[in-house]
């Protein structure tokens, strides 16, 4: 005969599931629906609690109960496996009744713009283009020889020291110019070569001024009887092109290894015409020079034909290069460098 304690457990058990039944009915939420399937069933629910005396019942009586728990459980899962299902079926069923106005125009998600680099390098290109130039590219990973042998520039030479350059692994380096590729170039075939060489490039710089990498575009003319008048007229042409048609350009005697004679190149500065001075006050562009610096050139060193495999006895060429960022601030008078890399959008978005 069972004692008065299993019966009241399993009288208890047995009345869990429609206590749960009328708890649910009024809930809405997923959530709240498992919140009142964890008071019964969880490890703090009703039904743990109400299991709690099993142990204290004579070993005869405890089947019984273990049953009781069971139905509870398997009645309390199928009340809550049912609210639920109701409560989808609920939430498709308004979904098919929401009436669509499917001629409203769609939301859109915004056109994006070119990033100014990418405006600055194409309209490089395409003013070097229209003067018969062709457009090359290059690897980003070079070897020492390509970037500096090839160019004149000996294994002591400070721009080589690691402080300067990024050496990865392999014995490799990150190109710290774009003139690997007219060496490729070169190698890759005979003159007449005449090309511009647009691409990032990296140098161990992290300033206010100087980004570790940058784009730069460099060009080659080779040919056999290229002059340093054709590199003079090339770049006013350019100069004219890009900042202003009446402006001149001024070359300064300078040094690079991969050029002979070597020349910084400067524009006229676009804001004050060239004049230094805006009404009574000095140009804050040029500083009252009126001139702007944009980049440096000269002849082709006979040791980088050499290196190459071209006679320099025969042959003639000039280069230059500039830095893109600084052609961008300089076009659309931005003046910190570091605008261009922090994807501002409130920025990126004012070049169309
Ligand atoms: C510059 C300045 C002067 C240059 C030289 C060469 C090459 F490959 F022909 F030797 N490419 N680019 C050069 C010359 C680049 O950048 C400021």
């Amino acid at each position: 005969m069972p004692s008065p304690g299993s019966l009241e457990i399993i009288a208890a058990l047995d009345r869990l599931a429609g206590a749960l039944g009328e708890e649910i009915r009024p809930l809405e939420t997923e959530q709240e629906i498992r919140a009142a399937q964890a008071r019964y069933l969880g490890k703090k629910g009703r039904a743990s609690d109400l299991m709690k005396a099993l142990g204290r019942l004579p070993p005869e009586e405890r089947p019984a109960v273990g049953e009781a728990a069971n139905r509870a459980k398997a009645a309390i899962e199928s009340l809550i496996a049912a609210r639920l299902t109701a409560l989808s079926q609920a939430a498709l069923a308004a979904d098919l009744a929401r009436t669509v106005d499917v001629t409203l125009p769609g939301r859109g998600s915004g056109m994006g713009t070119l990033h100014p680099l990418t405006l600055v390098r194409r309209e490089v290109e395409e003013i070097f283009l229209g003067l018969g130039f062709e457009v090359r590219t290059g690897p980003w990973i070079e070897t020492e020889w390509h970037n500096f042998d090839a160019l004149n520039t000996p294994a002591d030479h400070p721009a080589r020291d690691m402080q300067d350059t990024f050496f990865v692994e392999g014995g490799r380096i990150l190109r710290s110019h774009t003139s690997p590729v007219q060496v490729r170039t070169m190698l890759a075939g005979p003159p007449p070569i005449k090309i511009i060489a647009p691409g990032n490039v990296f140098r161990r710089d992290d300033d206010a001024t100087h980004t570790p990498m940058f784009p730069q575009i460099e060009g080659l003319y080779v040919d056999r009887d290229v002059s340093f008048a054709d590199l003079k007229g090339t770049l006013l042409h350019f100069v004219r092109r890009f900042f202003g048609p009446d402006l001149s350009i001024r070359l300064r005697p300078s040094f690079f290894p991969f050029t002979e004679p070597s020349a910084e190149v400067d524009a006229g500065c676009y804001l004050c015409g060239g004049i230094g001075r805006r009404g009574d006050v000095a140009c804050r562009l040029c500083k009252g020079s009126g001139w702007i610096e944009i980049g440096g050139s000269g002849m082709v060193h006979p040791n980088v034909f050499r290196a190459v495999g071209y006679d320099p006895e025969s042959v003639r060429g000039f280069a230059f290069g500039m830095g893109l960022s600084r052609m961008a601030m300089l076009k659309y008078g931005v003046d910190d460098l570091r605008a261009f890399y922090e994807n501002d959008i409130r920025f990126l978005s004012q070049f169309l």
